[in-house]
């Protein structure tokens, strides 16, 4: 399906310092001719890539992993949003004009978006219709809606109009209520409202909801800290690694070397400052967190979506149940909405949510994490692997038996490490080392643009000069 993406650095442990540094960059899959209703697809787009640049956080990141590259020199702001690069840039329309914003979260930090909209001068109103999220068209267009709870990693297309006077300004705002840019009403033109339309679905977004499960295929994802919770047996094959990793974050948040830090007991590596899925830190060669059953429809109990932004890749989601807000009129969220990132903490910290999705196409690893990216950097990411045997819930390699699916398009990989067996040195945070050589800048001039009926995959950056600075370290 056509859509809004975005890209963005992954180097594990470097995650929050590139992308809270600056790297990211929309990457548009551009609609069919004739795809969508003439209104929408005439409708001017705007592409607002939404960063959030805290630069003593982000400093505090950098000292924190040893890393001497990212400094800044502050005079001024130094927590702030850009917009595709600019500070509050100004979005000229003609009053009743529809346009079309593409909203790239680039987020790395805690909380959603919350992006709204208010009159500052003049007089009139703005209308937000929501479109898409997370590249997936909904299928109860028009939804209108008032705030656009996009969670960090997450991207909505929503349609704007205003119906106001000439010179009328309305401040757009996010993330704590910081500016994000600023409608100015210039001029009239005439539009209608919007009429029902229901998106073509692609075979791989087929609703999952009248679905049956595959066999033992409903597990859950606890995006939580290490307790394993029950679940000990899979997660004892990393317990020494997780709790080397909560001895280091440890060391790092008490500001000095410490000591060497005990083994501790199973489940020992609590104390409030372990992120993990199921109860296991992220790792090299992790064992799966669920094995699935390739092609058969799977479901998740996903908890912590409160607090953390869970985000799954290569498949999307459905939202089955648990979808706190959904009974507003207004809801950003609603059940049967697809998505690739949730955060949703209408229904407190400790809400739960049940989604479906089908392994379709690929098989092999599919990742898994928090996007606050400091909690991933420090282990709250997992893998699932997709293989032609059965579904298991909190696996182990030593579960994985059948890679022979007809239709695989991914590098698979061959596993020998035996449940409980330790193999690979700890990597965290503190472990990376900065390659000052590995830096390269590159500059993507704004002014590129696409036509709108050409179907491939293309960048464009409609307000000013973006700068991608790639620091990978691979
Ligand atoms: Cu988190």
């Amino acid at each position: 399906m056509p859509g809004t993406f975005w890209i963005h650095p992954h180097y594990h442990g470097s995650t929050t310092l590139q992308v809270g540094g600056g790297t990211a960059a929309a990457l548009i899959v551009n609609d069919p001719v004739g795809y969508l209703p003439s209104q929408i697809e005439d409708a001017e787009e705007y592409i607002m890539i939404i960063q959030h640049f805290d630069l003593e956080v982000i400093q505090g990141v950098a000292d924190d992993s040893g890393d001497n590259m990212f400094s800044y020199t502050g005079n001024g702001d130094t927590d702030f949003l850009t917009n595709s690069g600019i500070v509050n840039p100004d979005i000229t329309v003609e009053s009743m004009e529809w346009i079309r914003a593409r909203i790239i979260y680039a987020g790395w930090d805690a909380g959603a978006l919350d992006m709204e909209m208010s009159l500052t001068s003049g007089s009139g109103t703005c209308e937000m219709i929501l479109l898409a999220k997370d590249g997936i068209y909904i299928s109860d267009f028009p939804r209108t809606i008032t705030t656009g709870r996009i969670p960090p990693g997450g991207r909505a297309d929503i349609m704007i109009r205003c119906n106001a006077d000439d010179g009328s300004i309305f401040q757009i705002a996010g993330v704590g209520n910081m500016d994000m840019g600023r409608i100015v009403v210039s001029g009239t033109t005439t539009s209608t409202d919007f009429e029902s339309w229901t998106p073509e679905t692609p075979y791989y977004l087929a609703d999952t909801r009248s679905e049956t499960v595959g066999a033992g295929c409903s597990c859950e994802t606890r995006v939580a800290d290490c307790d394993c919770e029950g679940n000990c047996e899979a997660a004892l094959a990393s317990e020494a690694r997780s709790v080397e990793v909560v001895e280091r974050r440890r060391k790092r948040r008490q500001g000095g070397p410490g000591g060497p830090g005990g083994p501790g007991g199973p489940g020992g590596a609590g104390g409030g400052m372990a992120f993990c899925i199921n109860g296991r830190p992220m790792e090299h060669d992790q064992e799966p967190i669920n094995l699935q059953s390739f092609e058969s429809t799977q479901e998740r109990t996903l908890s912590g979506i409160g607090a953390h932004p869970y985000h799954q890749h290569t498949f999307p989601f459905q939202l089955i149940s648990g979808v706190s807000g959904d009974d507003d009129a207004t809801s950003y969220f609603r059940t049967g909405d697809w998505h690739d990132v949730y955060l949703n903490n209408q229904g407190g910290a400790g809400a739960s949510l049940i989604m479906r999705f089908v392994p379709r196409k690929y098989t092999g690893k599919m990742m898994v994490h928090c996007h606050r990216l400091e909690h991933e950097d420090q282990g709250m990411m997992g893998v699932e692997y997709v293989h032609g045997g059965g579904c298991v819930c909190d696996s182990l390699f030593s579960d994985v038996v059948d890679n022979e699916v007809v239709g695989n398009d991914l590098h698979l990989f061959n596993i020998t490490v035996a449940s409980g067996e330790v193999t690979e040195e700890v990597t965290t945070v503190a472990d990376v080392v900065v390659d000052d050589a590995a830096e390269t800048t590159t500059v993507i001039d704004g002014t590129e643009s696409v036509d709108d009926d050409d179907e491939s995959a293309s960048f464009d950056l409609k307000f000013g000069i973006f700068t991608l600075i790639l620091a990978m370290v691979l």
